[in-house]
């Protein structure tokens, strides 16, 4: 059965044992962000914060972060068993992206209990983290949905962009040009006209795993693909003020514009970034100018805490190592390149460093999975490894050999590729090639490590004409077998 709305993800998880309600006064500011961090790097439960310091009376009173903070809540969202491996994690996200559930429009929903308009609006009025103490704000959109409609096509999207509280009715967003948004955005500073843009908080948790997910959507939106992920068509509502669709069963919901002309744009930036650093300068960024707020009585907010460095994870990467890797694997397939066995991000480098398995048929197959992949418009795949078969995509020790034992820097097994599209946030680029309007997001130089066994390499006649040599580890199979029949006899149990 498929969720209804947040309401029952949080009761499904203090069914389960995996939620933590805090009735102890807390602060927003700094306080909150240090809790979660602390659980977070416990790998500690979800958290519904019931008392938030000076929301008494305010219309938003309760908090909620982490609800897929483990792989256990990762497959607990999904209605798989609790105990599934990555490995099948990521078939299922590729099979579910593959194909859509409609959605529906109704006519009303809970997200209408509440509504509030024009000079009303005050953003304040939820309880929103300062996450970080060197955070350019209060950061409202982490795990929210953003949605917009594409003004040639009528498609609509739903993205997961960086946005802060500027006033208390309006939110500075970092929407990087070269996504599904920042391309909708595009398209009305080119008409001169201001976009329309509502903001999603608080649904099924398969609304920020779509819309954090970089999947290929032509003729559908991602409401139809959460639909495919929780196997339930989406009812949806219109909203206020444009004819933007959001579920009607959302908590609350933000409804505005962003004005074309960089005169109206607000401060944003930086915030505590997924590379585990701070990222993206304070500069003047495009900014929704909330004309309407509307949300369910007794709502609950969304948040998330990004950043991962060695040994602490944020919530988010939890599902993105599986969900980008599936659309990785998706794509590759998509665009034609033949026996990739296995697409793995493992999730300290979030979509940096990619390993991609194939079952090699010509000399520049893996050249093949870098071109293909670094011709699609995704800022992720910076570092790319290829291995062939035998070698396992989720073993850092199998990878580490493959590295070791099978490239050679002269024969072109590290090819590199500068000047394409990448992420700006990423701290090891010059501040000038991090800039988001020259580059559609910035400048990256990307890597292959070719891993797999160089074909152009002359057998060794010593061992039957094989390319590589045989294994020295594999036991011969008769020796095997007269130890393994002596071997209580040597002393050993
Ligand atoms: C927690 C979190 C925060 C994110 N913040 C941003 C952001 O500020 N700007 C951005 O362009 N992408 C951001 N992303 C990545 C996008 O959500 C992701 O690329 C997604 O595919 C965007 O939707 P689209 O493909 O429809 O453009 C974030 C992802 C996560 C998980
Ligand atoms: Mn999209």
């Amino acid at each position: 059965m498929a969720l209804r709305d947040l309401r029952e993800w949080v009761s499904l998880l203090e069914e389960k044992g995996e939620l933590k309600r805090i009735q102890a006064e807390v602060d927003w500011n700094l306080e909150l962000g240090a809790i979660f961090r602390k659980v977070l790097n416990e790998r500690g439960p979800a958290l519904l914060f019931e008392n938030i310091k000076g929301y008494k009376g305010a219309w938003c009173q309760r908090f909620f972060c982490n609800g897929v903070g483990s792989r256990r809540r990762v497959n607990l969202a999904l209605g798989l068993p609790p105990d599934t491996g990555y490995r099948e994690i990521v078939r299922f996200f590729k099979e579910r992206f593959s194909r859509q559930i409609p959605s529906e429009l109704v006519p009303t929903g809970p997200v209408k209990e509440n509504i509030v308009r024009g000079g009303d609006v005050d953003l304040f009025q939820f309880p929103v983290p300062k996450w970080h103490h060197l955070d350019g704000g209060r950061y409202i959109n982490t795990s929210a949905g953003v949605v917009t409609r594409d003004p040639d096509t009528g498609e609509l999207n739903v993205g997961t962009y960086r946005g802060m509280i500027g006033k208390k009715n309006s939110i500075p967003a970092l929407i990087v040009p070269g996504q599904h948004g920042g391309i909708h955005l595009g398209k009305y500073q080119a008409r001169g006209e201001a976009a329309p843009v509502a903001v999603v908080y608080g649904w099924d948790p398969t609304l920020f795993m779509v819309s954090s997910t970089p999947v290929r959507h032509k003729g559908f939106s991602e409401y139809e693909l959460m639909g495919s992920l929780r196997a339930a068509s989406v009812e949806l509502v219109k909203c206020e003020t444009s004819d933007l669709l959001v579920p009607a069963t959302a908590e609350i919901v933000v409804e505005g514009k962003i004005s074309p002309s960089p005169q109206d744009y607000e401060m944003e930036g930086p915030f505590g970034e997924y590379t585990g650093y701070y990222g993206g300068m304070r500069s003047p960024k495009p900014t929704i100018q909330v004309e309407c707020v509307s949300f369910r009585n007794n709502p609950i907010f969304r948040g998330t805490l990004e950043g991962t460095s060695p040994g602490r994870w944020a919530e988010n990467v939890h599902f993105v190592c599986a969900s980008f890797s599936a659309v990785c694997w998706q794509l590759l397939e998509q665009i034609g390149v033949p026996n990739v066995t296995g697409v793995w991000i493992p999730p300290v480098t979030d979509s940096t460093t990619i390993r991609v398995q194939i079952k090699k048929i010509y000399r520049g197959h893996a050249k093949q999975v870098a071109n293909a992949l670094w011709g699609t418009n995704f800022y992720f795949a910076k570092n790319l490894i290829v291995v062939d078969d035998d070698i396992d995509i989720y073993d850092d020790e199998a990878i580490e050999w493959a590295l070791a034992y099978r490239t050679n820097a002269t024969m072109g097994d590290f090819v590199t590729f500068p000047g394409t599209i990448g992420s700006n946030l990423d701290p090891s680029l010059p501040l000038k090639d991090r800039d988001v309007y020259r580059y559609g997001a910035a400048k990256w130089t990307r890597v292959l490590m070719d891993a797999t066994i160089n074909w152009e390499l002359e057998p060794e006649p010593q061992f039957g004409g094989k390319r590589y040599p045989p294994l020295s580890t594999d036991i011969d199979p008769e020796v095997a077998g007269l130890v393994a029949k002596r071997w209580r006899e040597y002393g050993f149990s």
